[in-house]
């Protein structure tokens, strides 16, 4: 369903950042959040469009160069396209943006030492990029922290080199600092599902008039599901709590007595949107592998956990609230359990158990 404004014409996402955005920011901040929101709508669009006709410009694969991420990763030629593409857009209407970190850039980059700074933009370009290749789900997970006053890019001139990298480390801050977050999700339709603090937005593209339309106002999570959506192949190396608490979603012996469904994708966007949608819980645990799991805390986990709590649902890494979580790295993972009240309550409740 399309939602319309008075005058009957679609309530396009630009129209309600026109309109709404998040009531707790001042005039100005509105102003700014619209521009960053316009430039991030903007590269979704195109990427999306790059996504959709990959096999046809031969941009599936792997980079020519082969080249390899900060994560060790096999850059996809369409990683570092969409990486470039949320860049130039941010850059070209960010003027309000000090600081960009990216899960494709090693370090925080600064977008212009002449802008005046006031937020910093986290982003995972396309997430799940791994994907494409078979025509699976991928997306891409944006945060916009407000930059703080000690690091406003117009006053960077004056900065010594040091102080320079001190505001770069400023991208460093908890997900409880963001103003807004939200991801792209690029599969059967592309969605923009987003939040400035008060709620959660559900947009859809609308091929025929290149605009994201509102279809989903005011999203809430259920408040418990029938579908976990876990890599199972990782069950082995669990700790014996979440073991323990997922064979009891199998067997039904959970406290509300159902037999779930397991779904996993293998993107993270596409498989949290199906948990926002339908309930349930997505997670990427920590294992005897793995201690802090595989998800990146920055432009991963606190965008979406914002998000999810927003949405009125739960996300923790099992042992705290993620947005309390204050990165001590760009790149750092933590482990992730999101989704339903009910079902991540109840898993949270057994780890407090086995702790006394
Ligand atoms: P695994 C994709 O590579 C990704 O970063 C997330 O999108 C996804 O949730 C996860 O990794 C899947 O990892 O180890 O289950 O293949």
């Amino acid at each position: 369903e399309q939602f319309v404004c008075a005058d009957e014409s679609p309530m396009t996402l630009t129209r309600y950042f026109m309109g709404k955005a998040n009531e707790q920011l001042d005039e100005e901040h509105v102003q700014d959040l619209q521009n960053l929101m316009a430039s991030i709508q903007m590269a979704c669009k195109k990427i999306a469009s790059l996504v959709s006709r990959a096999g046809i410009t031969n941009l599936t694969g792997y980079e020519a160069s082969g080249s390899i991420n900060v994560q060790g990763e096999e850059q996809k030629k369409l990683d570092v396209l969409s990486n470039d593409v949320l860049k130039h857009a941010l850059k070209w209407r960010g003027g309000k943006l000090g600081i960009i970190a990216s899960e494709e850039e090693d370090e925080p980059i600064m977008v212009d030492e002449l802008a005046s700074g006031n937020y910093i933009a986290v982003f995972d370009p396309l997430d799940g990029s791994s994907n494409i290749d078979a025509g699976i789900a991928t997306g891409t997970i944006f945060g916009i922290f407000a930059e703080s006053a000690g690091c406003l890019a117009s006053d960077w001139e004056a900065k010594v080199d040091q102080e320079v990298l001190t505001c770069l480390q400023n991208v460093l801050q908890p997900g409880s600092n963001l103003v807004a977050s939200g991801y792209c999700m690029y599969s059967s339709s592309c969605m923009m599902v987003l939040t400035t603090g008060s709620g959660v937005q559900g947009f859809t593209l609308d091929p025929q008039i290149g605009e994201f339309v509102l279809t989903h106002p005011s999203i809430t999570i259920p408040s418990r599901g029938k579908i976990y959506s876990v890599n199972e192949a990782n069950e082995p190396a669990w700790d014996p709590v979440l073991r323990s608490y997922i064979a009891s979603l199998k067997d039904g012996s959970n406290s509300s007595g159902m037999t779930y469904s397991s779904r996993y994708i293998g993107s993270m966007v596409a498989d949290v949107h199906r948990t926002l949608m339908y309930g349930g819980l997505f997670a990427y645990p920590a294992d005897k592998r793995n201690a802090n799991g595989k998800l990146r805390l920055l432009y991963e986990c606190s965008p979406m956990s914002y998000l999810i709590e927003q949405a009125g649902g739960i996300a923790t890494t099992g042992r705290e609230r993620v947005l309390d979580v204050i990165p001590s790295s760009v790149h750092q993972r933590v482990p992730l359990v999101l989704g339903s009240p009910e079902d991540v309550q109840e898993l949270l409740d057994k780890y407090y158990e086995a702790s006394l």
